[in-house]
């Protein structure tokens, strides 16, 4: 099984968690999308990261991925079982991919971290202050209200607490973590899940990326013991991103 994705990525960061969880290989293929070639566009229409090549199988979309690897590989389930808290895990993935997302990733990490290294684009320091003091809390609040009081949200660790930790990650990589102070059960359930070998495994392959050469990265990744793709659909010019268009 390859996955195709820069393991910085919270969305890719969220399928490897599964991948470790249920005890899955895989080799990676680490590009940014932005440095996706032809090839990358086929596989990738909207030229996102993750996807998922089984055999003739292409699947794109963190969330297609995972409910693609619960159903293939059930042996460790990483939803909950009954239609009921199969709908709230769900819902719980959902506004972290799409509002954690929009914030972390698009207010933060690619504003500060991706855009100025890879296009040259000074942040916009007033969006970023908005994100910082007015949406992430609010964001955080309803979190807060949904952190459960010990564990996990339900049984077993499950794709809603990998999703709800994988961007709120991002904020951390670029400078943003979230005060024990007023939101006290998020932090200390954000503390539990980055404590899960499946999850802690994939923070050891940041260095390989955040603080390493373009060139280097593949090797870098291969010496923290990550099967690297022999070949890659990577180019070495990046495309512009929508976000700066
Ligand atoms: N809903 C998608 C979102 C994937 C996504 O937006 N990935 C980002 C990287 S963090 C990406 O590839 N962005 C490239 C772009 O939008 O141009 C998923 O869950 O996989």
């Amino acid at each position: 099984m390859l996955i195709v994705g820069n393991p910085v990525s919270p969305f890719v960061r969220k399928v490897l968690t599964l991948l470790h969880l249920k005890g899955i290989d895989y080799e990676l293929d680490p590009i940014a999308p932005f440095y996706g070639n032809d090839e990358f566009s086929r596989l990738s229409p909207l030229r996102r990261i993750p996807v998922l090549i089984d055999g003739d199988l292409v699947v794109n979309d963190s969330t297609v991925i995972a409910e693609y690897l619960d159903e293939a590989y059930p042996e460790v389930p990483t939803l909950p079982q009954g239609a009921a808290a199969r709908a709230q895990a769900r819902w719980m993935e959902e506004y972290a991919d799409s509002r954690l997302g929009d914030l972390c990733i698009w207010g933060l990490f690619f504003p500060r971290i991706v855009a100025p290294h890879i296009f040259k684009h000074t942040p916009d320091e007033a969006a970023i202050a908005k994100v910082i003091e007015d949406d992430l809390p609010a964001a955080l609040d309803w979190i807060e209200a949904q952190a459960p009081d010990d564990d996990f949200l339900f049984e077993t660790p499950s794709i809603a607490d990998i999703a709800i930790a994988c961007p709120l990650r991002n904020a951390a990589i670029a400078g943003w973590t979230p005060d024990p102070a007023r939101w006290p059960r998020t932090v200390a359930w954000l503390e539990r899940i980055g404590a899960l070998p499946a999850f802690a495994r994939t923070l050891e392959f940041e260095p390989a990326i955040l603080a390493t050469r373009r060139d280097g990265q593949r090797a870098a990744l291969e010496a923290v013991g990550v099967r690297v793709a022999a070949t890659s659909f990577g180019t070495d010019t990046p495309r512009a991103s929508i976000m700066l268009r």
